[in-house]
């Protein structure tokens, strides 16, 4: 009985996974996933849960080969790459290629995203509705943008007067909020940071707050001041052809995993971020501050500037800037009743 159960099994498996692949005989299609950071991090804990699922729900047929921590694409030429069909499929930091996204970098603009559920929600619905001519030339798999960025440090900041020339890390919009705000913006991928952190080339840095636990940079930045102003956006994107070859059944796979994994991808974050900050609170005596009311009004004066910025180069890639930003807005509002604030 039991023989005849798992044979029954291993026949249904294959004869679903030679219907996904197409053809019985060519063995698994194998694809290969470059990712930027090292492997206990965000954008490779989410590719390993797709490739996990892909894996299950085409019955063995796609085989997702990974390759973390930029063994096979690095952060500054994840996107080129995965065009070129350097890899098959590549994770992508929008913010370090500064032009390049007119659309998605809203994620970028200082209007308090509340959490990476809701910022990566919203990512997916305006890239679902513009459809932006700055992923034409890829097939998008997921989208998602990181928990709201706060300022870690090795000095206090516990309000604007200690921002002022301060070298901090930062990438693209993050980049830009600590220049209008005093500091002097480092900016690298963050996947140089732990070296420039190290070497004290900088003092700190401006990204989300999972990254205290997954970089330990809670064993260097012994502070944290809140600003929750703005995120960091992220792709997931296949190569153009490797996309076309896919058989229809595995094609519609990777489409039904679109949404559902970029919605994964902001509660693993949001939830992470919770468990990095107490580690950090408890195990490494971590200190936190937030601005003063005064500061915090201050601040977002300053940053006011960059919303405008931000719609004259998505005005200048043809795409209707007023409207974005407005369905950006509207739907923030949306998902932070479904998912809370
Ligand atoms: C990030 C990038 C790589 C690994 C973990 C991360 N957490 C937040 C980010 C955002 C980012 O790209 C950056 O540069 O701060």
């Amino acid at each position: 009985m039991k023989i005849a159960k798992f044979f029954g099994m291993f026949v249904a498996a294959c004869v679903l996974g030679a219907a996904v692949a197409g053809s019985a005989a060519a063995g698994p299609l194998t694809l290969s996933y470059a990712n930027f950071p090292p492997a206990p991090t965000f954008p490779c804990v989410q590719m390993e849960r797709w490739k996990a699922e892909v894996e299950k729900r085409t019955a063995g047929a796609v085989e997702v080969q990974t390759y973390p921590g930029g063994t096979l694409l690095g952060a500054k030429n994840m996107f080129d790459g995965v065009k070129q069909g350097m890899a098959d499929i590549g994770c992508l930091c929008m913010s370090y290629q500064p032009g390049v996204f007119p659309l998605t970098t809203v994620l970028e603009l200082p209007v308090n995203f509340t959490s990476s559920t809701v910022a990566s929600m919203v990512l997916w619905d305006l890239w679902e509705k513009y459809q932006p001519k700055e992923f034409a030339g890829v097939k998008v798999l997921a989208l998602f943008a990181t928990a709201p960025t706060n300022v870690m440090s090795r000095v206090p900041v516990k309000g604007l007067a200690d921002l002022q020339g301060l070298e901090l890390r930062a990438s693209g919009g993050a980049s830009k909020v600590l220049e209008r705000l005093g500091a002097v913006p480092v900016s690298m991928p963050m996947s140089e940071t732990p070296e420039a952190l190290q070497k004290n080339l900088v003092k700190g840095l401006l990204s989300s707050l999972e990254v205290m636990k997954d970089f330990k940079y809670a064993e260097t930045c012994k502070y944290v001041t809140m600003t929750n102003f703005q995120t960091y956006p992220f792709a997931v994107v296949m190569n153009r052809d490797s996309w076309n070859g896919l058989p229809d059944g595995v094609k519609k796979v990777f489409d039904e995993l679109r949404r559902e994994q970029s919605l994964w991808t902001g509660q693993y974050m949001d939830a992470h971020v919770k468990e990095s900050m107490d580690w950090s609170r408890k195990e490494q005596g971590v200190e936190v501050f937030s601005l003063s009311d005064a500061d915090l009004a201050a601040a977002h004066g300053k940053l006011e500037p960059m919303i405008a910025a931000w719609k004259e180069r998505v005005n200048k890639a043809g795409l209707p800037a007023d409207a974005i930003y407005g369905a950006a807005l509207e739907l923030k509002a949306r998902y932070e009743a479904q998912y809370g604030k």
